[in-house]
């Protein structure tokens, strides 16, 4: 469909037409589309703007890739749809692995998607087929089934709109994980190691931003950045930040 661009949602619209669009061609799944209303729904209580508090975690989560041994990009179907170059972008500015991770697996979808991410210069996407062949403990979704050269030896990986279930089984196995989500109280958010509470659509230009500025800042200066952040905190001011920005509204 055409939207016009002196639409005052265009850019809303423009959004859930990528998204349809991607359905259709068999990148997003179904599910995909509920998934993006829940976060509009959120993006609107946050004035559809990054907040204070995500940018900073945005820019702690951006020198925790800097500092990591094997940093690993988890990319879903929404992901894969919405911020396919930006992905690109941060996977070779910090450098980063990037894995297809499925909530709703197919290998049809895993392999369009991992071709996505070839066209924009990724040489080698994880997580593929049978790639997929160590099993993430305590995990009952079809997530668990992770790369040996990606997630499966990560120390921390980003994963962007998370369905909840994978972000506890990585912590509880020691790896730093970042999440991107628009809900500040889904599991995900609740649990990760670093919550970036922001529409991946605004957050992903954020950390490769971030990424290519703090790669010039020597590393304990990161590790200072990375060792001084509190998610909790962060969290609790994400939700005064809402509460702030609903109050202009009750006039
Ligand atoms: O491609 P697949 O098979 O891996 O499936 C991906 C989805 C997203 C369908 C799957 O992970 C899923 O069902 O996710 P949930 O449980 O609906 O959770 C998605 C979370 O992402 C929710 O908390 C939403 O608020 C949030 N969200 C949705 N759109 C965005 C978002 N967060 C940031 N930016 C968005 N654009």
């Amino acid at each position: 469909m055409k939207i016009s661009q002196s639409h005052p949602r265009f850019e809303s619209l423009r959004t859930r037409e990528l998204l349809v669009q991607a359905v259709i061609n068999g990148i997003v799944a179904p599910q995909g589309l509920l998934a993006h209303g829940r976060g509009e729904a959120f993006d609107y209580l946050i004035g559809e703007k990054t907040l204070p508090s995500a940018r900073k975690a945005a820019k702690v989560a951006a020198a925790s890739l800097l500092l990591a041994d094997h940093p690993v990009i988890s990319v879903n179907g929404n992901a894969a749809a919405l911020v396919p170059n930006e992905l690109a972008h941060l996977a070779s500015t910090i450098p980063a692995d990037i894995e297809v991770n499925l909530f709703h697996r197919s290998l049809e979808r895993e392999k369009k998607i991992a071709s996505v991410l070839k066209r924009l210069g990724i040489k080698n996407v994880l997580g593929v087929g049978a790639e997929a062949s160590t099993r993430i403990l305590g995990i009952s979704s079809p997530r668990r089934n992770v790369d040996p050269d990606g997630q499966g030896r990560s120390d921390v990986v980003l994963v962007p709109l998370e369905d909840g279930d994978r972000t506890l089984a990585l912590r509880k196995n020691g790896q730093t994980v970042i999440a991107i989500d628009l809900n500040p109280l889904s599991r995900t958010a609740q649990q990760a190691s670093i919550t970036i509470v922001d529409n991946i659509t605004r957050a992903l230009p954020i950390l490769v931003t971030e990424s290519r500025r703090l790669k010039r800042q020597d590393r304990e200066s990161l590790r200072r950045l990375v060792r001084d952040f509190d998610n909790r905190k962060n969290l609790e001011s994400t939700i005064r930040e809402i509460i702030a920005y609903l109050g202009k509204w009750n006039r």
